[in-house]
């Protein structure tokens, strides 16, 4: 671009160049009648003369388009000026760009490279998902199938039994004592009435051939009654009765109530226990009821009497402290549960150890404890940290939970009766 503008300065100025030479010349013009040469050619002629003229009248005109020219120039020039220096800045411009080019470039792909991995992680982390999906599909399958099973064995059962299997005997009496003394040889399901029950309720009574008539008050076999219930539950009674002793229960405050104060002759309270090496072992309180629920269904006995299971309803001394065998004693203690905190702890005992029972600060005994498969349990195998289980701390550690269960009670003197012949079975000073 310069080279040819070069070229068209310099035409230029040669042009002007020459129009200066004639100007300077100064040719006279026609009407001076100088240089008529041949009048052939008249005032025109071909020679110097003619051109001057020709030029003299056109000098003017020719002088202000040749200072337009001469201003275009300039103009041209300024503005290509102009250009040249906005060419280097864009130069300039480009070449600080394609500096940073690269920055931007890496640091474009580095960012995307970012979010290929961020993908990559997703689907890894969507078919992590979708195999645990899977594996949980085929788990609940099994189980469907498992169910089904079960319902169709089920169903064949009823087919079966449709008719009423459970036989409840037609005798009757204030307990299951009454129940044998009225002729009741076998044991099984009876209605009794207590004196002060407004209507008879039904009870699974142990009865042998003597004559001997328990009314059985809990039991605890395999863990298949959730124990974990409160106040009305365990004021009105839970679980099943059955007439084989084969079901967890707990009879009911109401009812324990109703039988052990229905007159003053003292109950006789056993508690038998089998732990898990198959080891039975037995505990008996004389004196033994239960008071009504505005008193919260107190533990009340007069006091240990026999048993090889040790007393610990009288609380135990764990080593903790030495008020521990004052604190997890239970006589006189009301009835507590998880929504109806009655113990002497400032934490609400029943409700750390999911139960209902006669709690102090907390307990030596607790029979009505979490079902532990095995005996021994850890701190990790409760709710709260705390000993939970079947518990009865003078024949077993308080991180034992024993296997089987069941308390019940006799009028005391019937007890006795029956026991003549057998009194060598009595330890102790009693
Ligand atoms: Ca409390």
């Amino acid at each position: 671009m310069s080279g040819t503008k070069g070229k068209f300065l310099s035409f230029l100025q040669v042009l002007l160049l020459a129009f200066s030479s004639v100007k300077a010349f100064s040719f006279p013009g026609p009407s001076s009648g100088c240089c008529i040469l041949d009048d052939r050619f008249g005032e025109f002629c071909p020679t110097t003369c003619g051109v001057a003229t020709y030029f003299g009248a056109r000098q003017t005109a020719v002088d202000r388009q040749l200072g337009e020219i001469e201003n275009k120039l300039n103009h041209i020039e300024n503005e290509t000026t102009v250009t040249v220096n906005t060419i280097e800045n864009i130069e300039e411009s480009n070449n600080l760009i394609q500096k940073q080019l690269p920055d931007v470039y890496v640091s474009r792909i580095r960012e995307i490279q970012g979010e290929v991995l961020r993908f990559e992680k997703s689907t890894e982390d969507r078919d992590q998902e979708l195999r645990q999906l899977k594996s949980l599909i085929l788990l609940n399958d099994e189980k469907i199938t498992h169910l089904k099973s079960i319902t169709q064995q089920l169903q064949a059962r009823c087919r079966d039994s449709c008719q009423d299997t459970v036989r409840i005997h037609e005798i009757t009496g204030p307990d299951c004592q009454g129940v044998a003394d009225n002729g009741a040889r076998e044991s099984g399901l009876y209605y009794i009435k207590p004196l002060k029950a407004r209507q008879p309720f039904l009870v699974y009574c142990e009865i042998d051939s003597r004559g001997k008539g328990w009314t059985v008050l809990q039991r605890r076999l395999d863990g298949s009654v959730d124990f974990s219930r409160d106040w009305v539950p365990y004021k009105e009674g839970f679980g099943y009765l059955s007439p084989g002793d084969t079901t967890e229960f707990w009879l009911g405050n109401e009812k324990i109530h109703l039988i052990t104060t229905q007159t003053d002759r003292p109950y006789l309270l056993q508690i038998d226990l089998v732990d898990w090496s198959g080891e039975q072992r037995f505990a008996q309180y004389v004196a033994f009821k239960v008071s009504s629920e505005e008193d919260k269904y107190r533990l009340i006995y007069g006091f240990y009497i026999n048993g090889d299971a040790g007393n610990s309803f009288d609380g135990f001394d764990f080593g903790d402290d030495p008020s521990d065998k004052m604190y997890t004693a239970h006589n006189y203690a009301q009835f507590s549960t998880a929504d109806s905190d009655n113990d002497k702890y400032e934490g609400n005992c029943a409700k750390q150890d999911q139960t209902g029972w006669w709690m102090n600060r907390c307990h030596a005994a607790n029979l009505n404890g979490r079902y532990h498969r095995g005996g021994i349990y850890t701190a990790d195998q409760t709710a709260s940290s705390f000993d939970d289980g079947i518990i009865w701390a003078t024949w077993h550690d308080r991180w034992y939970s024993l296997k089987e269960v069941k308390m019940k009670i006799i009028p005391k003197t019937r007890f006795d009766s029956l026991q003549i012949g057998q009194t060598e079975q009595y330890r102790g000073d009693h």
